[in-house]
């Protein structure tokens, strides 16, 4: 104990609370040595790992690692948020009364670094001086020092964010324990990995993964759930699963800044990074502010803010390339200190690859190791056509790399939000766009955000399921619970934002091609709701929303066939008349769901019966 002490007082540490905690779980867990983390020893850890063989060089100043082959993704089933309260019982993420929980998953960390060192890692989501910084100071104990060279990344992460806090206690207590990953029984019925929230303790317990989400808790367990329950707790903001990005108009200098939901694996890193189309790039420029989470507020101005708590991006791998995201690989480039996981990787080369990254794997397999470690070379007949990376393989690095990060991202007023959108993978149904200007009818649209699952989180690909907000693996307060709040927030502001529902991926029906380019083409798409929302132009409304007409958006340098053109500029009213049974039942799930949101429901369903 004095030993601890005296490690944390030469780190600097003099929070008295946040070494207390420290203590407390260094003495639980049994850790042979504590280490407090600031981003300056990046480099020393760095070293470190590659020495401990824990990542491997990827190019100048980048590096490679890969988790456990069973540990790859978020696992929905094993995520928990636990409260005191009974009342929570039907919060998405399998709700559980802290009683119950936390001594089981206390019992698997009890003891579990014993002979390790403990990292202690004090981090801020949101830059400093924010509105919103009490709620963001955060302590990660850790077992993994791969997870460090993420948080570093991720996050703030410095000992001075947390020494002068205001309230010396407001900082989320986040604990990780990698556990013994191929003994955990992953997807059996033995399986030990518990990911537990305790939001009304703002404590977080994560055992069993090396993985993301699963372990870096700044960025999912705090940026997300942790804080979504804050916001609905203070009454003082919305944490939300979206991106957030600019769009300035080089003609007339005026910046709209546009936020939005989509799925895990749905494109809004894509969308947040997206450079103009060459066509629309002498006169429009987009701005980067986050491509994950975004908190959102309204000012003391009466305004409604957004920004981004996050410090990096952690990217899907998967179809980056020059043509889908220049600005994506331009961001983990020579001497970024970029981190690549689950990625192939050269072990003579040292280049890593993932499928899309060309159109073919390199000719040549010598040294290459797909994502499991195997070599691709000793692949048998069977297997030629599995992946070389994992489909969830991703990229880490800092937003400052990012080509097209806002000069000011670090801004900690945030910016003013103009539109909210929200958008799925969706084969038929949802038109390219359709925006929506009265706030219930946006919330509704959100809660009732329909999506394939993919495969950022373990399960089935493909298959449609609701996902309100793209929040549902983030849910942290009861669902009806959670409208209100989105309409008393927004509710506040002195001017709402536009809201609107977009789609990339609507398919033909025959050949399954995408009726629509994607990436950075979505730009125009967003050009025209900055041009509704200014008057410019008035658009074609229906029972579903307004829809561009053909002429108003600006297709220059695009050569898109007519069909299917027509096609996601229509609204398929004898689907959509189905799908507002699903909502119907789906809705009804929640006893405490806002009438604003009924309401809404009907009209929407009514316009339909007249269309
Ligand atoms: P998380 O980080 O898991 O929350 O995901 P995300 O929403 O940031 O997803 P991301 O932008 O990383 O995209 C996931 C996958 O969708 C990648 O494989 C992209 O290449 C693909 N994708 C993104 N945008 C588009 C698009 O406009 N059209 C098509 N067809 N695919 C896209
Ligand atoms: C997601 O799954 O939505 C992610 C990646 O953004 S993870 O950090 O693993 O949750
Ligand atoms: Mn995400």
């Amino acid at each position: 104990m004095a030993e601890l002490e005296q490690s944390l007082d030469e780190a600097g540490l003099t929070n008295t609370a946040v070494r207390e905690y420290v203590l407390h779980w260094a003495e639980f867990l049994g850790a042979e040595r504590v280490e407090v983390v600031s981003a300056a020893d990046d480099a020393r850890l760095v070293r470190e790992s590659l020495k401990a063989g824990e990542i491997e060089p990827a190019g100048e100043g980048v590096y490679y690692s890969r988790s456990y082959s069973k540990d790859t993704a978020r696992s929905e089933e094993r995520t928990i948020v636990a409260t005191s309260r009974p009342q929570d019982e039907g919060v998405y993420n399998n709700w559980r009364h802290t009683d119950e929980i936390r001594p089981v998953v206390e019992g698997l960390m009890e003891g579990a670094m014993a002979g390790k060192t403990m990292y202690v890692i004090p981090y801020l989501m949101a830059p400093p001086g924010s509105p919103l910084e009490r709620f963001a100071a955060g302590v990660e104990l850790t077992d993994n020092r791969t997870v460090c060279l993420h948080m570093i990344r991720m996050a703030r992460v410095g000992i001075d964010l947390i020494n002068d806090l205001a309230d010396p206690d407001m900082f989320v207590r986040a604990v990780h324990v990698t556990g013994d990953l191929p003994n955990l029984g992953q997807g059996t019925e033995e399986d030990q990995r518990y990911f537990v929230t305790v939001a009304d303790e703002r404590t977080i317990l994560h055992f069993g993964s090396s993985y993301g989400g699963n372990a870096l808790l700044g960025k999912i367990a705090h940026g997300l759930r942790q804080a979504a329950y804050d916001g609905w707790a203070s009454g003082e903001f919305l944490g939300e699963q979206f991106m957030l990005l600019g769009i300035t108009d080089k003609e007339t200098g005026e910046t709209h800044h546009v936020c939005g939901g989509f799925p895990s694996a749905s494109g809004k890193t894509n969308l947040a990074m997206t450079l103009a189309p060459d066509a629309l790039g002498e006169r429009y420029h987009v701005s980067f502010y986050g491509d994950d989470i975004a908190w959102l507020w309204v000012g003391k101005d009466g305004h409604l803010y957004g920004l981004n708590p996050e410090n990096g991006v952690f990217g899907v791998a998967r179809d980056t390339n020059e043509r889908t995201n220049p600005g994506a690989l331009d961001s983990v480039g020579a001497g970024t200190r970029a981190l690549f996981t689950n990625v192939a990787y050269n072990e003579d080369t040292h280049e890593v690859w993932w499928e899309g990254r060309t159109p073919s794997p390199p000719a040549d397999a010598t040294g290459w190791r797909d994502w499991k470690g195997e070599l691709v070379a000793d692949r048998g007949p069977d297997e030629q056509d599995e992946p070389w990376a994992h489909p969830n393989s991703r990229f880490t690095t800092t937003l400052a790399n990012v080509p097209n990060v806002a000069g000011d991202f670090e801004d900690p007023r945030g910016v003013r939000i103009d539109a909210v959108i929200f958008g799925g993978r969706t084969r038929d149904r949802e038109p390219l766009v359709r925006a929506i200007t009265d706030l219930a009818e946006g919330v509704y649209d959100g809660l009732t955000l329909g999506a394939e699952a993919t495969f950022a989180a373990e399960g089935v690909d493909g298959k449609l399921r609701y996902d309100p907000m793209s929040m549902r693996p983030f849910m942290s307060y009861p669902e009806g619970a959670y409208a209100r709040h989105w309409l008393d927030v927004v509710g506040a502001a002195s001017e709402q934002p536009l809201f609107a529902h977009v789609n990339w991926f609507q398919r033909d029906e025959e050949d399954g091609h995408f009726l629509w380019p994607g990436y950075r083409e979505n730009l125009r798409a967003l050009l025209w709701l900055v041009r509704l929302r200014k008057g410019e132009v008035t658009g074609r409304p229906t029972a579903v929303g307004i829809l561009p007409r053909e002429e108003e958006l600006d297709l220059e340098g695009l050569d898109l066939p007519a069909a299917d053109l027509e096609r996601i500029l229509t609204v398929d009213v004898e689907r959509w008349r189905e799908e507002m049974t699903h909502r119907e039942e789906h809705l009804s799930q929640f006893p405490d769901l806002p009438e604003e949101i009924w309401a809404a429901h009907r009209r929407v369903a009514a316009a339909l019966e007249h269309e």
